[in-house]
């Protein structure tokens, strides 16, 4: 028999399924997987309210469908083989076929159905981070929902309050699948006109991602705390992260967001910029000041804006020079100076391949060309069209091009520097450097050097 109460839950239930949609739980949206790294072409919206979209770089923006109004995305957590590098392949976790996931991209005042399903060995949720939304479609596991266990389907659904360059990641077992690369970019694009949020010509966006794979393997190490080996921009290292490609007089806008252990001070060469706004939104114009680099801390996002009026390839990068490398040991003692001559012929007794390295810098590694594992990168790798830029890890190029047609993201080659504006060697004579007059000479300053063998007892 019917009592009143089982009744009334009955009822309630035939209700919200109603409210909710037949046609929105029938099926679920089509899933698009990703399977090239390249830079994909900004995704025009055929529905919904227009936006200039963004360009996601060595990444994709991910299609929806409009259901009775709604934008419905379908993600799903999976384990992925990403090409961080030409010949260089890791197994990581991340959404659609690739890490970081798609970016999702959508109006203010949408209303957003997201599908995620779990196809990881282990429970997930995602948060999305930076948004206004109802606290039960936060994501934190435990807190706010129970997790998602592997091969369920949760469905989140807000409406996307406030416009801004956000992110979206796990929320349980945070820091082993965040290490594995599950994340990605999530753009609220203003509705109409907003006074803080100019119209820009190219808007590109990345996160900073970190992880430590020994040269070699394929797994990231996930209990490293702080000293990775790989500084990536969306989960690609230089050279493999490709050039922002823009045409001169455009405004130009990047939106870099950092989930990564440290913070990243971005250095952009050329030019200077502003930062328009955070995952907290627009900054008051008033607000704003120049920059030419600004540093992105853990968990945070920054826009940067800028207008292209230089030509010429601009180095971008973060400044931390350790960055700017690839996989490579750092307990490795400083040689410079030191004339280790005798004792190689020593050790090459012993270990007939020791070479000296390092007495003269590191930037003779790049020419060593030492015999690598499979599956790694050099430590300091990308030629330029003068040599090797002796650089790896987050660094990547703005070529700004006088030819370069609106909306022509294609990469156009190597900057042709105007004759007689680049730097050259001078072959005349040096003058001698002046030297202030003293009354008597100083004395001679002793430098011992300590050899490495004085350490080994
Ligand atoms: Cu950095």
């Amino acid at each position: 028999m019917l009592s009143r109460r089982n009744f009334f839950r009955t009822a309630v239930a035939a209700i919200s399924t109603a409210t909710v949609g037949k046609a929105a739980l029938a099926a679920l949206p089509e899933l698009v997987t990703q399977t090239s790294a390249d830079t994909q072409a900004p995704l025009v919206p055929n529905s919904g309210r227009p936006y200039n979209p963004v360009v996601t770089l060595n990444g994709w923006t991910l299609p929806w469908r409009m259901n009775a109004g709604v934008k419905e995305f379908h993600l799903v957590a999976e384990p992925v083989v990403r090409e961080m590098a030409p010949g260089f392949k890791a197994h990581l976790w991340g959404y659609n076929g690739q890490s970081p996931g798609p970016t999702i991209e959508v109006v203010e005042g949408d209303r957003i159905r997201l599908f995620v399903t779990n196809r990881l060995p282990e429970r997930t949720s995602i948060h999305w981070h930076g948004q206004r939304l109802p606290n039960g479609m936060d994501g934190v596991a435990g807190l706010t929902q129970p997790a998602i266990q592997p091969g369920k389907t949760y469905v989140y659904e807000f409406v996307a309050r406030r416009a801004g360059t956000f992110m979206y990641h796990p929320h349980a077992d945070d820091m082993t699948q965040i290490a594995m690369g599950m994340m990605g970019m999530w753009i609220t694009h203003p509705k109409g006109g907003n006074p803080h949020i100019a119209k820009v010509d190219r808007d590109f966006c990345f996160l900073l991602n970190a992880y430590d794979i020994e040269p070699g393997s394929y797994t990231p190490k996930t209990m490293t705390m702080l000293d990775f080996n790989l500084w990536s921009w969306n989960s690609r290292i230089f050279p493999g992260i490709d050039s922002l490609n823009v045409r001169q007089g455009d405004r130009v806008r990047i939106r870099v967001g950092n989930l990564t252990m440290t913070n990243h001070p971005i250095h952009m060469h050329g030019h200077e910029f502003t930062v328009t706004g955070t995952d907290g939104g627009a900054i008051p114009p008033s607000a704003r000041w120049p920059e030419v680099t600004t540093d992105v801390a853990v968990g945070q996002m920054r826009q940067l804006e800028f207008v292209a009026d230089e030509p010429g390839d601009w180095a971008i990068h973060c400044h931390k020079v350790h960055h700017t490398m690839n996989a490579m040991g750092h307990n490795v003692p400083t040689m410079i100076g030191v004339d280790h001559r005798g004792i190689a012929a020593k050790i090459n007794q012993l270990i007939p391949d020791y070479m000296v390295m390092g007495d003269q810098g590191m930037g003779d590694m790049t020419e060593m060309e030492m015999p690598l594992p499979d599956n790694t990168v050099p430590m300091m790798t990308g030629d330029g069209p003068f040599g090797s830029l002796e650089m790896g890890g987050m660094v990547s190029v703005i070529k700004v091009r006088k030819n370069q047609k609106p909306g022509d993201y294609r990469d156009p080659g190597w900057y042709q520097t105007p004759k007689g504006s680049r730097a050259r060697e001078w072959t005349g004579p040096l003058a001698e450097a002046p030297r202030q007059a003293t009354s008597s000479a100083p004395a001679a300053t002793e430098v011992t050097v300590r050899k490495p063998s004085e350490h080994q007892h």
